[in-house]
């Protein structure tokens, strides 16, 4: 396969977007060599195995609808390559090891498969197409969300169950917000929401809220000693809540479009930094002060060393960053 060659995409969530993609003798193939070869791959209903490499005899891809079949390999190719992107530009991470090499996605998993799920050992993301009224989980804060569980097992180790399986959870959707975010398409615009266009439940919410992360009806808003024994995809409200809080503060608030009212367990108002600030913080937390069995009282810690080091501890960063916490009850 030669050169980076750069195809044209029509998404499910996204609109048209370029493709990093590979040519050889006239064809072309999802292979995304200027990403570490991330590769793009069918399953076409099974549930194991690497998938087909999808081809194309002309670089131009799916057609924005599910009935073609590429096209959910355009939203998974686009959302590998933006996170890829983030990472490298944000925080100078280049893949998921940060070693350069890419992983691959895999599409059409299985009949009516209504969840996508990152795999430590093909190293790799794979997506249902949904059914009913769930569209195909391709969404791109989904690809961030499934890529950042492989950069989590990379770094902190996050334990998937307990406190430290919901800062697992949280940090795959902080980060997927804040790439969403980065990102800046105008068809998918950035949020606080997770999965807002899948229709996962088939009335039209999101999958998860990071405002309040209650409103999806099972979510913790704050800290309880209870933490440890939800879901992880529940506990992770309580991280999820500090950083939109840290983003954006308390109170109500129009972004792009959405109405967000976020809460205090305290009452008391939070000042939001940005979610560039934010996302710098949790990012550092995340690489260079969580372990395997970090809990919540560890991640206040944890975050407000990393504030203490981008920013000082007199900072104003670092007072948000206590603030946030104070309001999601996670205390010193
Ligand atoms: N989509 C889910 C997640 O990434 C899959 C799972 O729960 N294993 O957390
Ligand atoms: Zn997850
Ligand atoms: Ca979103």
């Amino acid at each position: 396969w030669q050169g980076v060659q750069t195809g044209t995409g029509r998404s499910q969530y996204s609109g048209t977007v370029q493709l990093g993609t590979s040519s050889s003798g006239g064809s072309y193939v999802l292979r995304d060599t200027g990403r570490g070869n991330h590769d793009t791959t069918n399953l076409n209903r099974a549930t194991s195995g690497r998938g087909t490499l999808f081809s194309d005899a002309d670089d131009t891809w799916g057609d924005g609808t599910a009935s073609n079949s590429q096209t959910a390999a355009v939203d998974a190719a686009y959302g590998a390559g933006e996170t890829w992107d983030f990472y490298k530009t944000v925080f100078g991470r280049s893949g998921i090891r940060g070693d350069g090499v890419g992983a691959y996605s895999r599409v059409h998993y299985g009949t009516s498969y209504v969840n996508a799920f990152w795999d430590d050992s093909c190293f790799c993301m794979t997506y249902g197409d949904g059914q009913g009224n769930s569209k195909p989980l391709t969404e791109l804060d989904v690809a961030g969300h499934e890529m950042t569980h492989g950069v989590t097992s990379n770094t902190a180790g996050l334990v998937y169950q307990g406190e430290s399986g919901g800062l697992n959870e949280a940090t795959s959707d902080i980060m997927a917000s804040a790439m969403e975010f980065w990102a800046n398409n105008s068809s998918d615009v950035g949020d606080y929401l997770i999965g807002e266009k899948i229709n996962l439940r088939g009335d039209g919410a999101p999958l998860r809220y990071m405002d309040r992360p209650s409103k999806d009806g099972s979510s913790l808003d704050s800290w309880s000693p209870n933490a440890g024994n939800v879901d992880v995809h529940y506990s992770s409200g309580i991280a999820n809540h500090f950083f939109y809080l840290l983003s954006e503060g308390s109170g109500t608030k129009v972004i792009n479009g959405t109405t967000y009212n976020s809460p205090t367990s305290d009452g008391k108002p939070v000042t939001g930094i940005g979610r560039e600030k934010a996302a710098a913080i949790w990012y550092k937390a995340l690489t260079e002060e969580m372990r395997p069995t970090t809990n919540y009282a560890d991640a206040r810690r944890s975050t407000l060393a990393a504030a203490s080091k981008l920013y000082g501890q007199s900072s104003a960063e670092y007072a948000a960053t206590a603030n946030a916490w104070a309001g999601v009850n996670v205390g010193s």
